[in-house]
């Protein structure tokens, strides 16, 4: 073992020896390494030879911490329990961008999909399950400055399984996209890889069918600075996309539809508008060029006029909501209770020179996932040691809680205000919804406590113009007022809903429902940050209810670049993540558990009286083992159903025992051998 396999063991314990064993192992392309059963994950930005089959043999059905730390140790253990024990799972993904948590969620799903179930119906749930990645990657990422496939959504799936623990099917929520990505991209940023896929892999008949053009400089919405990624083959990856579209269920129809709106969203990005006056005063703006509006209408199906006067009218932005797919769930066995395990992979926390709403909502999802962290990882050791009738004494950690209440409080948090103003009658502004913040959450700073939420809304004099900063877990970030209000209020004005609805093309038809004239619907639409707070709300809640698996994804370096640990990059991660915290917990309390069962079975040979059977309980068995061995009773809790060890030292101990015992036996029996001959 390079290093050491579980930072519980580590001795001295402190950030250094803690930084030192990552790079270690690091170095040594040991990229896992254990807090207890907490899984850590260092990108080694290179492909390494730890995910083949022969690996998932290895350990599939083995026990945690019998072999060295992998994320398939911790697959496995989620899926047994499942399947098993009968305990709904999550595994919980988390880590800033390029932090390695898709590639993390990919390999978990694979291994699963690799030991759960057999036979030709079941493979192609399986087959379905994975090949949604490349679809929804091809749509939901890009390349930003800190990930070359950045998910620029949040996703959480549910995989789920019958009573034997065969795979059904799973559902996918999709969670706010950056769709403002669509119409403009920071500088070294690309825009969703679909536009880049279809252009350079698509044929050229395809090409010609979508009145489309290889050349990436001919559109407006894709940024030429930066199209191509090093590394990345954006025709093979087309190739794999349509693919994978077919397997998931897409009919060829379907495929050619939502090319189709691909290229109308290329088109549309070039149509150029030029004000008007017009006799009655008003202002209406005409489009220049009119050959991209008459190709994207023929595209879909809509009439020229009728999309012509929508557009002279207002400008556009796209609505997307919350989605849900429900991949091939087989009916026949739905009767039973299902078990399910959810996959969570969000876009990890981002500090971009420009941060806007989009961070904030991104940022924001990521204080609440440490929230989950921080009180289950509490709650579940507190709740152990309380069931197995052990005390407990609490271990101080910094709560994320007051950031997470700065952001949405009822009352007022940032989006409640942010809510409040875009409802408010009158001029409203970014302007004055930055004046709203700064008066509330800036000027009740005095007469609270430090502790209390808005401390962590930092004020001081050197502010840019139109910006606020908060102090979130994982850094301060700056964010520009600019676009919070209208990407918050996420209006699609009904005239365009209306013309879009009157496409002849069945994909827009079902995109923009709200542009039936039947089913006119005056009630003001939820705004973004509304509906993404619920949306998180009711997934935090549906966490809480399934036994949680962690993987806690640390980027070595900002390079992008495979080799390069840098200490102080690393630190600052383990600090925010609580890492060092939670080896405290882990050590505090009793860094070791087993059950009496097997921890008897383990130790049995080093006392007489328990070897080689003990016939009375095993509680006992193993009292009597320790009192033996002469370890000291403040070593040992006894719990209702499990021994609890407070020093890896002791475990360390018995450990070397066992292994000195099983030399001697070893000697012993080669010595008997040799007398025999
Ligand atoms: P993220 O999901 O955490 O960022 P990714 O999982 O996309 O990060 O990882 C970023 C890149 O790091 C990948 O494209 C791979 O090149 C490399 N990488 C990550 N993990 C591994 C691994 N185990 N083995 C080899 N290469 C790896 V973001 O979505 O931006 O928050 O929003
Ligand atoms: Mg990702």
């Amino acid at each position: 073992m390079i290093g050491v396999g579980d930072m519980v063991l580590i001795e001295p314990l402190s950030e250094d020896t803690f930084i030192e064993n990552l790079r270690k192992r690091f170095e040594h392309n040991e990229i896992y390494t254990y807090i207890g059963s907490v899984v850590i994950s260092m990108n080694p930005y290179k492909s390494l030879p730890i995910y083949t089959a022969e690996k998932v043999e290895e350990y599939r059905n083995r026990n945690f911490y019998e072999l060295s730390p992998h994320i398939y140790a911790l697959a496995d253990e989620a899926y047994r329990s499942l399947r098993d024990q009968d305990k709904d799972q999550c595994i919980l993904i988390t880590g800033e961008s390029g932090a390695g948590k898709t590639e993390a969620s990919k390999f978990v799903m694979s291994y699963v999909a690799a030991v759960c179930g057999k036979g030709q119906e079941v493979n192609k749930v399986k087959e379905q399950l994975l090949q949604s990645n490349p679809v929804l990657e091809a749509f939901g990422n890009a390349k930003t400055v800190r990930n070359d496939n950045s998910s620029r959504f949040g996703k959480y799936m549910d995989i789920e399984f019958d009573f034997k623990g065969d795979p059904l099917g799973g559902v996918i929520s999709n969670y706010l996209l950056e769709k403002s990505r669509v119409v403009k991209q920071p500088r070294g940023e690309r825009n969703f890889h679909i536009f880049y896929q279809l252009l350079s892999g698509a044929s050229d008949d395809t090409l010609k069918k979508l009145k489309l053009d290889r050349d990436f400089s001919k559109y407006n919405y894709l940024s030429l600075d930066s199209a191509t990624v090093n590394g990345l083959d954006d025709a093979a990856c087309f190739r794999t996309v349509r693919n994978a579209m077919q397997i998931v269920g897409f009919m060829e129809d379907e495929v050619q539809s939502v090319l189709e709106l691909v290229a109308a969203v290329l088109k549309l990005g070039n149509l150029e508008f030029k004000p008007e006056s017009r006799c009655n005063g008003f202002d209406e703006s005409r489009i220049k060029d009119k050959n991209d509006l008459k190709e994207m209408c023929e595209l879909l199906g809509i009439e020229q006029s009728v999309l012509e006067r929508a557009f002279s009218f207002r400008t556009v932005e796209a609505k997307m909501e919350k989605v849900s797919t429900t991949l091939n769930v087989a009916q026949a066995q739905t009767k039973s209770r299902k078990k399910v395990m959810g996959v969570l992979d969000i876009y990890g926390f981002e500090i971009f020179e420009d941060n806007s709403f989009e961070q904030f909502i991104i940022n924001y999802c990521n204080e609440k996932l440490q929230q989950i962290f921080i009180e289950l990882t509490l709650r579940e050791e507190q709740e152990e040691y309380i069931r197995e009738g052990i005390e407990w004494t609490n271990i101080e950690y910094f709560n994320n809680a007051i950031i997470c209440d700065l952001i949405e409080n009822n009352k007022n948090g940032i989006l409640a205000m942010l809510d409040e103003e875009c409802l408010r009658p009158g001029t409203v502004t970014d302007e004055t919804f930055l004046d709203k913040l700064n008066t509330v959450c800036a000027e009740h700073q005095h007469f609270e406590s430090r502790q209390s939420k808005n401390s962590k809304f930092l004020t001081d004099h050197s502010l840019p113009h139109n910006c606020f900063r908060i102090q979130h877990y994982a850094g301060k970030v700056l964010y520009r007022v600019e676009g919070f209000v209208d990407k918050n209020n996420d209006l699609l004005y009904r005239d365009l809903s209306q013309a879009m609805y009157k496409a002849n093309h069945s994909l827009i038809k079902i995109l923009f429902p709200e542009g039936n004239p039947a089913k006119v619907n005056l009630k003001r639409p939820l705004t973004a940050g509304f509906q993404f707070r619920a949306s998180v709300g009711t997934l935090m809640k549906n966490l809480l209810t399934k036994n949680p698996n962690y993987i806690r994804c640390i980027k070595p370096n900002d390079k992008k670049a495979a080799h390069i640990f840098t200490d102080s990059l690393v630190c600052h991660q383990v600090r925010y993540l609580g890492l060092m915290e939670n080896v405290r917990v882990r050590r505090a309390g009793y860094a070791f558990r087993q059950a009496y069962e097997p921890c008897l079975e383990r130790y049995k040979m080093l006392c007489k009286q328990t070897w080689p059977h003990w016939k009375g309980p095993a509680r006992e068995g193993v009292e009597v083992l320790l009192k033996n061995l002469q370890v000291a009773a403040e070593e040992f809790a006894y719990g209702r159903s499990k021994i609890f060890i407070r020093n890896p030292r002791t475990l360390f101990f018995l450990e070397e025992k066992r292994r000195q015992c099983l030399e001697d036996l070893a000697t012993l029996i080669q010595k008997i051998y040799r007398g025999w001959k």
